[in-house]
């Protein structure tokens, strides 16, 4: 007991004055390669290490702030030489904080000034670069040539994370996941070299990185294909009154629905919060077209489903009706949230799942005083582009799974309570509980900021994850890009 009390005192010390030594051999050497950086306590420092989720702060060792290519390449080197750990920050939305490094101590890649999208009208490929958020991804590609990919409806959410990781929103179920229109990368490997990655150029690192892309080296561009933004589209909302009693059986009437008769021209999610429900969602087409589309499911449920909102409408619109927030921003960038998040990939609802998310619905949010919600969007089913996509493209690893759930739980005032984090947990344990693990998943876009990294690993990369184990082993064996829940990799 004396003993390691005497060494802690002896100890901490020295590793304070070998980590001030890393910290500048670091900076002397980010100053050689002429790599520019956030002067600590500035303005730009303090904006760049801010975290969408307010409740979790890490301090970096640096911020390196690329403009170009070499930047990066020359910021990874040097983590690579001192022994730090590097983190490619894009949009900073990460609900781990991932972006930081999900811990102190790493120096931060800053990508956000890097935020070009060009577009190729001729061949509608854009090039894209990695700081870029998706709001100005939206903006730019209409603006260009009225393109468009999918992705998710907050535009503040930075590509790179949002694409390398799958990409889901109101255009998954017609146009698949962000990562499916991803046809190409530049990339900065853990040894510092550049290498453009495609189908046909490093396949195997090229599926690795859509899908777990954080794990593999830092982009600094992409090529994504893109479609010819709708001419029109259709936002709808029907508010329904869920309880205990019907719950069960009207949420089946939903998956049958969304399993095999929803269009595909039909993207749809529950939304819930302590308040109101609504069933809501994007059509691609005018409101004739909606009804038909709903209709097979309008009368199933008890009391009948009404549409009480149907707005027809332009693409760009619709993306600013689902976006709450400023549609097109670029750096500087302070949006922040205090919450706790979790998510779960299912591939249904059924039996005791079902019964087992609804009870807890009822029975147990109601003394929640913070601003809980989920929503439960339709991410697979017999129409859905993420499903019909070609599951050995990338390596996202839940196509197979009907529903994408997202449960998030924040406060308003003050900071996220430290016994508040059971209300999610168990809500989660509860539903899963009648399920073989390799049933169910989570989304890491919707990052757990609790899970160990066994269960992170596999909850999020499922069947994938002793391929992208050996890759990490061949791309990244020291970790360079190690976070607390990145892949880690396979024992030689
Ligand atoms: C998502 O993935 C959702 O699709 C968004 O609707 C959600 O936005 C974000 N993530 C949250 O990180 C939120 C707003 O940011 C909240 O302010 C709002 O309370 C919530 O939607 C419900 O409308």
């Amino acid at each position: 007991m004396h003993k390691t009390t005497l060494c802690l005192g002896l100890l901490a010390p020295l590793a304070q004055a070998a980590a001030l030594d890393k910290r500048s051999s670091l900076d002397e050497c980010l100053l050689a390669a002429a790599v520019p950086v956030n002067a600590r306590n500035s303005t730009s420092w303090a904006q760049d290490a801010l975290p969408f989720n307010d409740r979790l702060h890490y301090v970096p060792v640096a911020i390196a702030v690329p403009t170009m290519l070499e930047h990066i390449q020359a910021a990874v080197s040097c983590a690579a030489q001192v022994g730090i750990k590097a983190t490619p920050k894009g949009g900073g939305h990460s609900y781990a904080s991932s972006g930081l490094g999900g811990e102190d101590g790493h120096l931060v890649i800053e990508l956000d000034r890097m935020h070009n999208v060009a577009l190729d009208t001729t061949t509608n490929i854009a090039t894209i670069q990695a700081g870029a958020r998706l709001g100005h991804v939206a903006t730019e590609l209409f603006k260009q040539g009225r393109r468009a990919i999918s992705h998710g409806t907050c535009p503040g959410v930075g590509i790179s994370g949002h694409a390398l990781h799958g990409g889901f929103g109101m255009s998954s179920h017609k146009y698949g996941l962000a990562v499916d229109w991803m046809v190409g990368a530049t990339v900065v490997l853990a040894n510092a070299t550049v290498v453009h990655t495609s189908a046909t150029e490093h396949p195997d690192l090229f599926w690795a990185l859509r899908g777990a892309g954080s794990n593999f080296g830092v982009a600094a561009s992409y090529e994504f294909d893109t479609f010819e933004a709708p001419a029109e589209v259709t936002y709808f909302s029907m508010p329904f009154r869920w309880n205990l009693t019907t719950g069960f059986a009207n949420l089946a009437k939903v998956e049958a629905y969304a399993r095999d008769l929803m269009p595909a021209d039909l993207n749809m999610r529950l939304f819930s919060s302590g308040f109101s429900s609504q069933l809501e969602g994007l059509f691609y087409g005018d409101i004739a077209g909606l009804q038909a589309a709903l209709a097979p499911l309008l009368n199933t449920t008890t009391p009948p489903l009404k549409i009480m909102q149907a707005v027809n409408t332009t693409w760009m619109e619709a993306f600013t009706h689902y976006a709450n927030a400023p549609t097109d921003p670029t750096h500087p960038y302070a949006q922040q949230e205090t919450f706790y998040s979790k998510s779960l990939e299912l591939k249904d609802l059924s039996g005791d799942v079902g019964k087992s998310f609804i009870n807890y619905w009822f029975n147990s949010t109601s003394k929640n005083t913070r601003s809980w919600w989920f929503q439960l969007d339709i991410h697979g089913g017999k129409h859905s582009a993420v499903t019909n996509g070609d599951h050995a493209l990338s390596s996202y690893a839940h196509r197979d799974k009907l529903f994408l759930v997202q449960l998030y739980d924040r406060t308003y005032f003050g900071a996220y309570p430290k016994d508040g984090f059971p209300f999610l947990d168990k809500w989660v344990d509860a539903t899963t509980a009648p399920l073989a693990k390799e049933d169910w998943g989570m989304y890491i876009n919707y990052a757990d900021s609790n899970l160990d990294r066994a269960t992170a690993q596999r909850v999020y990369y499922g069947a994938n994850l002793s391929r992208l184990q050996s890759l990490k082993a061949q791309y990244d064996p020291k970790e360079i890009f190690y976070y607390p829940t990145s892949i880690a990799p396979a024992a030689e």
